[in-house]
């Protein structure tokens, strides 16, 4: 059987190549023929009013079409197992695997669309409450930012007040929450463009914090998953993210006694929350798969970021010189659905954070039964091996 495998494995790439190349000749003679004789057919769609309805004459040359229709008759022997799964039937040539969130023109050359190219998201979650703090965010990220902002509470034209919001990109769902927003909508297939990509609340204060700076320091520093350092109104809860005066970056802490069982992990190290996370393209890409569907809250995350960077404790820090407030408002959090239990209330807010915890404890029974389950798959005694997330 593995024989076999491999020998049909080794046949067909040398088959797929010579369709490609047959392929590649074929748009080649296609283009010199589309070249020479394109005036008519363009001139035929200019004149065309009404587009709901392209014929194929409209299109194109007919030549170039049957020729088409005849490579393409035996598309059985085109197969690219290097394509992506579901793709390999396609020849490699016409395969975009990936995408972007850079805006296109209704009209003229495609190749000339785009004067730039942002290298790096920022995506809020956001309700039109806070719009003003979100535009004082955005003044902080430079033009190299694609601007993305997913919004709960259904508002979004109204955000065309401010100039730069007709150039972001906005994603309306009600009442969902960033890790929800960042599973559907941020595949790593799509943001593959982006070095770094910012997922943020929308309650922070940026006054003393600047993106490319802050980029800068990231990059020195080798760290693959970053926050800035948080100077919190309230109580932080953790001590890895309180900001320090006369730092650069820190990547561990110490937190009370017993809350730490291995200064190498969380929450003593290889930790950032997640109400501000910064990811490099890899660890998103790794982080991205991690995110349950159902578990909303992204509670527990934060622990379990650590499996995507190694070593976890050098990759992963706080930025302290570029710095945020985390401002605590509430928004999503209290509104949940006030419930009645007997004769037990419970407000909108502490439903939410019930949950909160229920995904949390959820998480990392999963997390542990997932790790646990490979071991056991592979034959090795977990038993002395430390689980914990
Ligand atoms: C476009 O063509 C469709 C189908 O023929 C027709 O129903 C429609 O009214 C046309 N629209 C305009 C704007 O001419
Ligand atoms: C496509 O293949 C079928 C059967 O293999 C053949 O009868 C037909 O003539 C072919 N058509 C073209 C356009 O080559
Ligand atoms: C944007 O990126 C370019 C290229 O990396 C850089 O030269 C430029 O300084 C950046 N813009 C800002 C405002 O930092
Ligand atoms: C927080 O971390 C700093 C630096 O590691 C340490 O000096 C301080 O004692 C820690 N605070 C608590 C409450 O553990
Ligand atoms: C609420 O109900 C429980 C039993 O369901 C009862 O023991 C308790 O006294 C009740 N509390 C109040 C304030 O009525
Ligand atoms: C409709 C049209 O422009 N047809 C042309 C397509 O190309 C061939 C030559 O390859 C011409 O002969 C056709 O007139």
């Amino acid at each position: 059987m593995g024989i076999t495998t491999r020998r049909i494995s080794n046949r067909k790439p040398s088959e797929s190549m010579k369709v490609i190349v047959i392929f590649f000749v074929g748009s080649v003679f296609g283009l010199i023929i589309g070249i020479s004789l394109p005036t008519k057919s363009i001139t035929k769609l200019n004149l065309q009013s009404n587009l709901t309805c392209i014929q194929n004459k409209d299109t194109g040359n007919d030549s170039i079409s049957s020729l088409q229709d005849q490579l393409s008759n035996d598309t059985s022997k085109i197969w690219v197992p290097t394509n992506p799964r579901g793709a390999e039937r396609l020849p490699l040539g016409i395969v975009n695997s990936q995408s972007d969130f850079y805006l296109r023109r209704l009209w003229g050359i495609p190749s000339e669309d785009l004067t730039t190219k942002p290298k790096y998201l920022v995506a809020f979650t956001v309700g039109y409450q806070q719009r003003m703090n979100i535009d004082a965010n955005v003044k902080k990220f430079s033009e190299n930012f694609t601007i993305l902002l997913f919004h709960y509470d259904g508002r979004t034209t109204e955000w065309d007040e401010f100039e730069w919001s007709k150039k972001a990109i906005h994603v309306s769902a009600h009442k969902q929450t960033k890790w929800w927003y960042a599973k559907r909508f941020l595949h790593p297939d799509i943001v593959a463009p982006y070095d770094y990509i910012f997922l943020w609340d929308e309650d922070l204060g940026v006054e003393n914090f600047n993106a490319e700076e802050y980029l800068k320091i990231v990059r020195k520093h080798g760290l693959e998953i970053s926050q800035p350092g948080l100077d919190s109104a309230k109580k932080v809860c953790w001590n890895m993210t309180r900001r320090r005066d006369n730092s650069e970056v820190h990547k561990e802490t110490q937190e009370k006694p017993g809350k730490c069982k291995y200064p190498t992990l969380p929450p003593c190290a290889a930790f950032v929350e997640i109400m501000a996370p910064v990811f490099s393209r890899d660890a998103w890409r790794c982080v991205w798969h991690m995110i349950q569907n159902e578990f909303v809250h992204g509670w527990g995350l934060d622990f379990a970021f650590r499996r995507c960077v190694e070593p976890a404790h050098e990759k992963i820090g706080v930025v302290d010189a570029q710095w945020v407030v985390h401002q605590g408002i509430p928004s999503l959090g209290n509104q949940g659905k006030a419930q009645t239990e007997g004769n037990q209330t419970k407000t909108a807010a502490r439903a939410v954070k019930e949950r909160c915890g229920m995904e949390w404890r959820m998480f990392q029974s999963r997390l542990t039964n997932a790790e646990k389950g490979y071991y056991r798959s592979k034959g090795i005694d977990y038993s002395n091996l430390v689980v914990h997330n």
